[in-house]
Protein backbone atom coordinates (compact mmCIF):
# COMPACT_ATOMS: atom_id res chain seq x y z
CA UNK A 1 0.00 0.00 0.00
CA UNK A 2 1.16 3.59 -0.95
CA UNK A 3 -0.28 6.97 0.94
CA UNK A 4 1.07 9.90 -0.03
CA UNK A 5 1.04 13.26 2.21
CA UNK A 6 0.93 16.83 1.23
CA UNK A 7 1.68 19.06 3.76
CA UNK A 8 3.17 22.56 4.82
CA UNK A 9 5.02 21.37 7.54
CA UNK A 10 6.83 18.54 6.42
CA UNK A 11 9.36 18.20 9.15
CA UNK A 12 5.91 17.45 11.47
CA UNK A 13 5.96 13.77 9.22
CA UNK A 14 9.32 13.35 9.88
CA UNK A 15 9.61 10.85 13.15
CA UNK A 16 6.51 9.47 13.19
CA UNK A 17 6.71 6.49 10.62
CA UNK A 18 10.15 5.42 11.56
CA UNK A 19 9.63 3.43 14.53
CA UNK A 20 7.87 0.46 16.02
CA UNK A 21 4.55 -0.84 13.60
CA UNK A 22 4.55 1.38 10.59
CA UNK A 23 9.08 0.64 10.47
CA UNK A 24 8.01 -2.74 10.52
CA UNK A 25 5.61 -2.29 7.69
CA UNK A 26 7.94 -0.22 5.26
CA UNK A 27 10.76 -2.30 6.08
CA UNK A 28 8.76 -5.34 4.61
CA UNK A 29 8.00 -3.30 1.76
CA UNK A 30 4.53 -3.65 2.63
CA UNK A 31 3.75 0.18 3.15
CA UNK A 32 5.24 2.89 1.62
CA UNK A 33 5.00 7.10 3.01
CA UNK A 34 5.81 9.38 0.96
CA UNK A 35 5.81 13.17 2.26
CA UNK A 36 5.19 15.93 0.08
CA UNK A 37 5.84 19.48 1.17
CA UNK A 38 3.15 21.95 -0.53
CA UNK A 39 5.59 24.74 -1.57
CA UNK A 40 7.37 22.90 -4.29
CA UNK A 41 3.65 23.45 -6.18
CA UNK A 42 3.44 26.86 -5.73
CA UNK A 43 3.23 28.92 -8.45
CA UNK A 44 5.19 31.88 -7.34
CA UNK A 45 8.68 30.28 -7.18
CA UNK A 46 10.14 33.11 -4.98
CA UNK A 47 8.30 33.51 -1.64
CA UNK A 48 6.29 29.51 -2.31
CA UNK A 49 2.93 31.19 -1.23
CA UNK A 50 0.48 28.44 -0.64
CA UNK A 51 -1.65 30.52 1.13
CA UNK A 52 -3.65 34.53 0.90
CA UNK A 53 -6.17 36.25 2.72
CA UNK A 54 -9.99 34.72 2.73
CA UNK A 55 -12.11 36.91 0.13
CA UNK A 56 -14.74 38.85 1.97
CA UNK A 57 -12.04 39.17 4.61
CA UNK A 58 -12.14 38.08 8.21
CA UNK A 59 -8.89 36.55 10.39
CA UNK A 60 -7.05 33.79 8.96
CA UNK A 61 -5.54 32.35 5.95
CA UNK A 62 -6.87 29.92 3.08
CA UNK A 63 -4.97 27.37 1.50
CA UNK A 64 -5.45 28.34 -2.56
CA UNK A 65 -6.53 25.92 -4.98
CA UNK A 66 -3.32 25.56 -7.39
CA UNK A 67 -0.63 24.39 -5.28
CA UNK A 68 -2.73 21.59 -3.93
CA UNK A 69 -4.30 20.67 -7.93
CA UNK A 70 -0.34 20.76 -8.80
CA UNK A 71 0.26 18.69 -6.65
CA UNK A 72 -2.42 16.02 -7.40
CA UNK A 73 -2.22 16.34 -11.04
CA UNK A 74 1.15 14.83 -10.79
CA UNK A 75 0.49 12.28 -8.06
CA UNK A 76 -2.84 11.31 -10.38
CA UNK A 77 -0.63 10.90 -13.55
CA UNK A 78 1.71 8.57 -11.85
CA UNK A 79 -1.29 6.28 -9.79
CA UNK A 80 -4.95 5.43 -9.48
CA UNK A 81 -5.69 7.09 -6.49
CA UNK A 82 -8.34 4.70 -3.44
CA UNK A 83 -9.29 8.73 -2.24
CA UNK A 84 -8.05 11.43 -1.70
CA UNK A 85 -8.86 12.35 1.94
CA UNK A 86 -8.48 16.04 3.26
CA UNK A 87 -7.66 15.58 6.83
CA UNK A 88 -10.25 18.14 8.27
CA UNK A 89 -12.22 18.19 11.74
CA UNK A 90 -15.44 18.70 9.57
CA UNK A 91 -14.89 15.16 8.26
CA UNK A 92 -15.93 11.83 8.43
CA UNK A 93 -15.30 10.75 12.35
CA UNK A 94 -12.53 7.83 12.03
CA UNK A 95 -13.46 4.36 14.05
CA UNK A 96 -11.91 1.11 13.61
CA UNK A 97 -14.27 0.13 10.28
CA UNK A 98 -13.35 3.38 8.85
CA UNK A 99 -9.81 2.40 9.50
CA UNK A 100 -10.19 -1.35 8.33
CA UNK A 101 -11.79 -0.63 5.35
CA UNK A 102 -9.06 1.86 4.25
CA UNK A 103 -6.76 -0.24 5.25
CA UNK A 104 -7.96 -2.65 1.83
CA UNK A 105 -7.20 0.21 -0.55
CA UNK A 106 -3.87 0.23 -2.65
CA UNK A 107 -3.28 4.23 -2.92
CA UNK A 108 -4.29 6.93 -0.99
CA UNK A 109 -3.78 10.59 -0.73
CA UNK A 110 -4.12 12.75 3.26
CA UNK A 111 -4.22 16.69 2.61
CA UNK A 112 -3.56 18.33 5.21
CA UNK A 113 -5.15 21.37 6.24
CA UNK A 114 -3.80 24.48 7.86
CA UNK A 115 -4.58 27.72 8.60
CA UNK A 116 -8.99 28.37 8.29
CA UNK A 117 -8.41 25.42 5.89
CA UNK A 118 -8.47 25.02 2.07
CA UNK A 119 -10.76 27.10 -0.60
CA UNK A 120 -13.84 25.18 -0.92
CA UNK A 121 -13.59 24.84 -4.24
CA UNK A 122 -10.28 21.92 -3.24
CA UNK A 123 -13.83 20.29 -1.28
CA UNK A 124 -15.64 20.58 -3.82
CA UNK A 125 -13.59 19.31 -7.10
CA UNK A 126 -10.54 17.74 -5.68
CA UNK A 127 -10.70 15.54 -2.88
CA UNK A 128 -12.91 12.44 -2.41
CA UNK A 129 -13.76 12.10 1.50
CA UNK A 130 -12.85 14.29 4.58
CA UNK A 131 -12.13 12.40 8.06
CA UNK A 132 -11.72 14.08 10.99
CA UNK A 133 -9.79 12.11 14.43
CA UNK A 134 -11.79 13.29 16.65
CA UNK A 135 -14.09 16.24 18.32
CA UNK A 136 -11.25 18.67 18.53
CA UNK A 137 -9.38 21.11 16.53
CA UNK A 138 -5.76 20.13 16.03
CA UNK A 139 -3.43 23.19 14.92
CA UNK A 140 -3.04 21.82 11.23
CA UNK A 141 -3.98 17.91 9.62
CA UNK A 142 -0.37 16.70 10.19
CA UNK A 143 -0.80 14.73 13.14
CA UNK A 144 -4.15 13.22 12.21
CA UNK A 145 -2.61 11.66 9.34
CA UNK A 146 0.27 10.45 11.60
CA UNK A 147 -2.73 8.94 13.40
CA UNK A 148 -4.90 7.69 10.22
CA UNK A 149 -1.68 6.26 8.44
CA UNK A 150 -0.95 4.24 11.53
CA UNK A 151 -4.15 3.08 12.46
CA UNK A 152 -4.20 1.41 8.43
CA UNK A 153 -0.62 0.72 8.61
CA UNK A 154 -0.89 -1.75 11.36
CA UNK A 155 -3.59 -3.45 10.04
CA UNK A 156 -1.75 -4.29 6.54
CA UNK A 157 -1.66 -8.18 7.01
CA UNK A 158 2.02 -9.17 7.80
CA UNK A 159 2.49 -6.06 9.85
CA UNK A 160 1.98 -7.66 13.22
CA UNK A 161 4.04 -10.31 14.60
CA UNK A 162 0.57 -12.57 15.51
CA UNK A 163 -1.53 -12.10 12.35
CA UNK A 164 -4.76 -12.63 14.71
CA UNK A 165 -3.56 -9.86 16.95
CA UNK A 166 -5.07 -6.95 15.13
CA UNK A 167 -8.65 -8.55 15.78
CA UNK A 168 -8.29 -9.00 19.14
CA UNK A 169 -7.90 -5.33 19.40
CA UNK A 170 -10.60 -3.09 21.40
CA UNK A 171 -13.05 -2.15 18.46
CA UNK A 172 -12.69 -4.87 16.40
CA UNK A 173 -15.47 -5.96 17.52
CA UNK A 174 -17.14 -3.26 19.33
CA UNK A 175 -15.73 -4.41 22.83
CA UNK A 176 -12.60 -2.87 24.79
CA UNK A 177 -9.80 -5.24 24.89
CA UNK A 178 -9.72 -7.13 28.49
CA UNK A 179 -6.82 -6.63 30.92
CA UNK A 180 -3.12 -8.36 30.67
CA UNK A 181 -0.67 -8.83 32.79
CA UNK A 182 2.86 -9.92 32.88
CA UNK A 183 5.48 -10.32 35.67
CA UNK A 184 5.29 -10.64 38.65
CA UNK A 185 2.60 -12.31 40.05
CA UNK A 186 2.96 -10.44 43.07
CA UNK A 187 3.76 -6.74 43.24
CA UNK A 188 3.15 -4.97 46.38
CA UNK A 189 0.10 -7.80 47.07
CA UNK A 190 -1.59 -6.95 43.58
CA UNK A 191 -2.28 -10.05 42.09
CA UNK A 192 -2.24 -11.33 38.85
CA UNK A 193 -6.07 -13.29 38.40
CA UNK A 194 -5.37 -16.82 39.21
CA UNK A 195 -7.32 -17.69 36.21
CA UNK A 196 -4.77 -16.56 33.85
CA UNK A 197 -2.23 -19.20 36.08
CA UNK A 198 -4.41 -22.08 35.67
CA UNK A 199 -3.06 -23.21 31.68
CA UNK A 200 -6.97 -23.57 30.82
CA UNK A 201 -6.99 -21.98 27.53
CA UNK A 202 -11.09 -22.32 27.54
CA UNK A 203 -11.36 -21.15 30.78
CA UNK A 204 -8.78 -18.57 30.26
CA UNK A 205 -10.51 -17.52 26.64
CA UNK A 206 -14.15 -17.28 28.94
CA UNK A 207 -12.83 -14.91 31.21
CA UNK A 208 -11.40 -12.52 29.12
CA UNK A 209 -14.69 -12.18 27.06
CA UNK A 210 -16.33 -11.59 30.22
CA UNK A 211 -13.84 -9.32 31.13
CA UNK A 212 -14.61 -7.31 27.71
CA UNK A 213 -18.02 -7.26 28.11
CA UNK A 214 -17.37 -5.98 31.98
CA UNK A 215 -15.21 -3.01 30.86
CA UNK A 216 -17.23 -1.74 27.68
CA UNK A 217 -20.60 -2.22 29.70
CA UNK A 218 -18.81 0.28 32.40
CA UNK A 219 -17.11 2.10 30.23
CA UNK A 220 -18.47 2.34 26.46
CA UNK A 221 -22.10 1.19 27.29
CA UNK A 222 -22.97 2.91 23.94
CA UNK A 223 -20.65 0.26 22.00
CA UNK A 224 -22.80 -2.63 22.54
CA UNK A 225 -25.60 -0.89 20.99
CA UNK A 226 -23.88 -0.48 17.47
CA UNK A 227 -23.69 -3.30 15.17
CA UNK A 228 -19.92 -4.57 14.77
CA UNK A 229 -20.19 -4.31 10.95
CA UNK A 230 -20.60 -0.49 10.33
CL1 LIG B 1 -8.15 15.85 10.55
N1 LIG B 1 -7.55 18.26 11.41
C1 LIG B 1 -7.58 19.24 12.32
N2 LIG B 1 -7.00 20.41 12.05
N3 LIG B 1 -8.15 19.11 13.51
C2 LIG B 1 -8.72 17.94 13.76
C3 LIG B 1 -8.74 16.88 12.87
C4 LIG B 1 -8.14 17.07 11.66
N4 LIG B 1 -9.38 15.85 13.40
C5 LIG B 1 -9.75 16.27 14.61
N5 LIG B 1 -9.35 17.52 14.84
Amino acid sequence: MRIDIITVLPGLLQGPFDHSMLKRARDRGLLEVVVHDLREYSTDTRHRQVDDYAYGGGAGMVMMIEPIDRILKVLRSQRQYDEVIYMSPDGLLLNQPLANRLSLTKNLVMLCGHYKGVDERVREHLVTMEVSIGDYVLSGGELAAAVLTDAIGRLLPGVLNDETSALSDSFQDNLLAPPVYTRPVDYNGWLVPPVLLTGDHGKIDHWRMDQSRLRTQQRRPELLQNNPDE
